[in-house]
């Protein structure tokens, strides 16, 4: 056991205009593979997990990420970015997201959810919020397995 706060990059999230055109362009063009398919209502996401192995969790995995309505945080961040897709985050995946996200707000890290919601596949999500960190939007998750 050591005393890294992080395991590993999880997976980096695109937004995208449309998945179905983002999945035909990530699959068919760059070779990754379809994992795993979901709706987040919560997220106001349609979301794809792409990897290159059967089944999650795997490291550094590509993340599509398209609106469920103009309401959704990703159809705010494509009007901003003028119209197009781009990198909306990068998350970070923990062992014990409590005691991370415990850790980073002692740190003076805005964290956006004073407890996990729901992520991809069931997992705990959190995010640092990008003026704390760099300007990125930072994604934390702990995996279900
Ligand atoms: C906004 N800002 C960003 C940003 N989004 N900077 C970097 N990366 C991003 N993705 C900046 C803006 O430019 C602005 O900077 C400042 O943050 C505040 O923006 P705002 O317009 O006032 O706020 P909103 O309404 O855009 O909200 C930003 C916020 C939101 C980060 C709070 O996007 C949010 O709640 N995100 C977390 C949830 C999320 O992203 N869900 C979708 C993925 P200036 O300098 O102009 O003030 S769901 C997901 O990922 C799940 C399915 C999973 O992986 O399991």
């Amino acid at each position: 056991m050591t005393d890294d706060l992080f395991i590993c990059i999880d997976h980096v999230g695109y937004a995208v205009l449309n998945l179905d055109d983002a999945l035909k362009l990530h699959t068919e063009v760059f070779g990754w593979r379809l994992l795993h398919r979901e709706t987040n209502v919560e997220q106001g996401v349609e979301e794809a997990m792409l990897g290159t192995g059967d089944q999650l969790p795997q490291s550094a995995q590509v993340q599509l990420l398209a609106p469920l309505d103009e309401n959704s945080t990703i159809a705010k961040w494509i009007e901003r970015n003028g119209g197009k897709g781009g990198i909306q985050q990068v998350c970070y995946r923990v062992a014990d997201i409590d005691k991370v996200c415990a850790t980073l707000r002692d740190r003076g890290v805005r964290l956006l959810y004073d407890t996990p919601k729901i992520g991809t596949g069931g997992s705990r999500i959190n995010f640092a919020h990008p003026k704390d960190s760099g300007g990125i939007l930072l994604e934390i998750v702990e995996p279900t397995h």
